[in-house]
């Protein structure tokens, strides 16, 4: 079975938690689009949804399904939210935003009751950090910021090259008009602590720690679908 079919079974399973008249969060990402598109079936077949993007580009994706979209200022209050991750696990803490859409997609997550993580197998690890860990910074100041994570991850016991993402040969620039430093600390062996320290800096808009918000995990393997949560 391929990545793709693992992510769809993935995406399938969590699609078995929407019921009629459900307020979801759409995430981002390749798992995610298979939810969209099987979603997308469902709406088509009678299912009455209203949804919530996590970036331009899943709403763009849902518009062309016919997904029926909404706002979170016409929609504060989520019933699920279903989204992908880089890494993840046994405590369903999360490294997320290698697509670039961290900061909406935890917006999204904060709104919602539920947050189900779609996954194949090879995201879960026995400790978080071999996925760089995406931090989004405002431009302004950019060289400060970038040492005061250095600084602040240090002292979480986090060292490694932080790098500014580039696309095209020029900085990657998120839906919100952010920039994104990949911190590739190997190991995060402090999550809490480390999640406390960015947010603290002034120049951190957020970053890709997810803690405290999936509420379960649909993990597919080649031997077959692992949930964890609810
Ligand atoms: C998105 O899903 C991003 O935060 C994360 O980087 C991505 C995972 O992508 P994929 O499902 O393509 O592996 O939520």
């Amino acid at each position: 079975m391929s990545s793709e079919d693992l992510k769809r079974q993935a995406a399938a399973r969590a699609l078995e938690a929407v019921s009629d008249g459900m307020r979801l969060g759409l995430g981002t990402g390749s798992t995610a689009r298979h939810f969209v598109e099987l979603l997308g079936d469902r709406v088509r077949g009678g299912l009455k949804v209203i949804c919530v993007a996590t970036s331009e580009a899943t709403q763009a994706q849902a518009e062309g399904e016919g997904i029926p979209m909404s706002t979170l200022d016409e929609t504060p209050e989520l019933d699920l939210v279903v989204d992908g991750a880089d890494e993840l696990d046994e405590q369903l803490r999360l490294v997320k935003g290698g697509g670039g859409a961290l900061l909406r997609e935890k917006i999204v997550a904060s709104a919602s009751k539920r947050m189900i993580v779609i996954a194949d197998d090879s995201k879960k690890v026995a400790v978080l950090g071999r996925f760089p860990l995406p931090v989004e910074v405002n431009p302004f100041g950019l060289e400060v910021t970038r040492r005061q994570i250095a600084a602040a991850a240090a002292r979480c016991g986090c060292t490694g090259e932080l790098t500014l993402r580039q696309r095209d040969g020029k900085p990657f620039v998120t839906d919100g008009g952010h920039y994104i430093i990949d911190c590739h600390f190997a190991v995060l062996p402090q999550p809490e602590a480390l999640a406390a320290a960015l947010v603290a800096i002034p120049g951190v808009v957020e970053h890709g720690l997810f803690i405290g918000l999936a509420t379960g995990v649909v993990l597919a393997a080649p031997g077959g679908l692992v949930e964890l949560g609810q």
